[in-house]
């Protein structure tokens, strides 16, 4: 009896372990198949909405963006971008000196009036970028590669504010970050850093995990962003070879996320507060 009832029991056993197992399986595969059906996102959040762009047969991945947006939490905006490579995987060859210095950037260009960022109102197309320049450091209260010298900086992936214009000296339709004038006092942020063009280095850290990077960005008036559109751009910049203006040439675009830096994306409003 003992081994016929350890038999059944084994048995009664066996089938739970088989049943279990066969469960277990099943939470598996739907954990694998809702986990796959979300993959798209989950790979380029936050997710729902934002600017979709095509990933490109050509050029370096690193730089070709699949999803650009900006959303609003309080008095906090998270700029995202997703790209097809790895976001910070590419650095420019250092010139070895100011002229000519070369940047790469990831760079969220907004309707947001610049006066939101420090500026005066309306001095152009105000954008956040993530950038990297190993020849100069522009962050002179930041130590962002963390060995305690403010001053060395450059060769690491930080943020600006920039405000942007056309100018055929940098080329046919062809940005710049706008000069500020000798002998002129414009508005400025607190935290520029004293180049003559408009460019704040506020300290706002890029976080980059693989194929995406964040900013977070607290602003004093928020609201301000609400009715505000954007774009995502990756690109190339340059300082002028003869450090005159225009000092800082965007040179080369790589990727738009609209394809026409049209600023299609709208500013996600913040969540609804859940009532209580
Ligand atoms: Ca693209
Ligand atoms: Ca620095
Ligand atoms: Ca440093």
């Amino acid at each position: 009896m003992a081994i016929q009832h350890s038999n059944t029991s084994q048995t009664r056993s066996s089938t739970a372990r088989g049943r279990s197992a066969r469960h277990s399986n099943y939470v598996l595969a739907s954990a694998i198949t809702m986990a796959l059906a979300a993959l798209p996102a989950a790979a380029h959040g936050p997710n729902a909405g934002g600017i979709q762009s095509a990933k490109t047969a050509d050029g370096n991945p690193d730089f070709d963006i699949i999803h650009a947006k900006v959303s609003r939490q309080d008095n906090v905006a998270t700029f995202h971008m997703g790209v097809a490579g790895d976001v910070g995987n590419t650095l420019p060859t250092p010139a070895g000196e100011l002229a000519g210095a070369p940047a790469y950037a990831y760079v969220w260009p907004t309707s947001i009036d610049s006066y939101e960022a420090g500026f005066e109102h309306d001095a152009g197309i105000l954008a956040l970028a993530v950038a990297t320049h190993p020849d100069f450091d522009d962050t002179p209260l930041f130590d962002e590669n963390g060995d305690k010298d403010t001053g060395n900086d450059g060769g690491t992936w930080h943020t600006h504010w920039v405000v942007l214009k056309p100018d055929e000296r940098c080329g046919e339709g062809a940005l710049t970050v706008v000069d500020i004038p000798k002998d002129t006092t414009p508005r400025l942020p607190k935290t520029w850093p004293g180049l003559p063009i408009l460019l704040d280095s506020p300290g706002w850290e890029p976080v980059i995990a693989g194929d995406t990077v964040e900013v977070k960005v607290a602003f004093d008036n928020a609201t301000a962003l609400d009715t505000a559109s954007y774009d995502g751009v990756t690109a190339g910049l340059m300082v002028n070879k003869n450090i005159h203006a225009p000092l800082f040439c965007v040179s080369n675009v790589l990727d738009v996320a609209s394809g026409d830096l049209s600023l299609p994306g709208k500013i996600t409003p913040p969540k609804a507060m859940k009532s209580q």
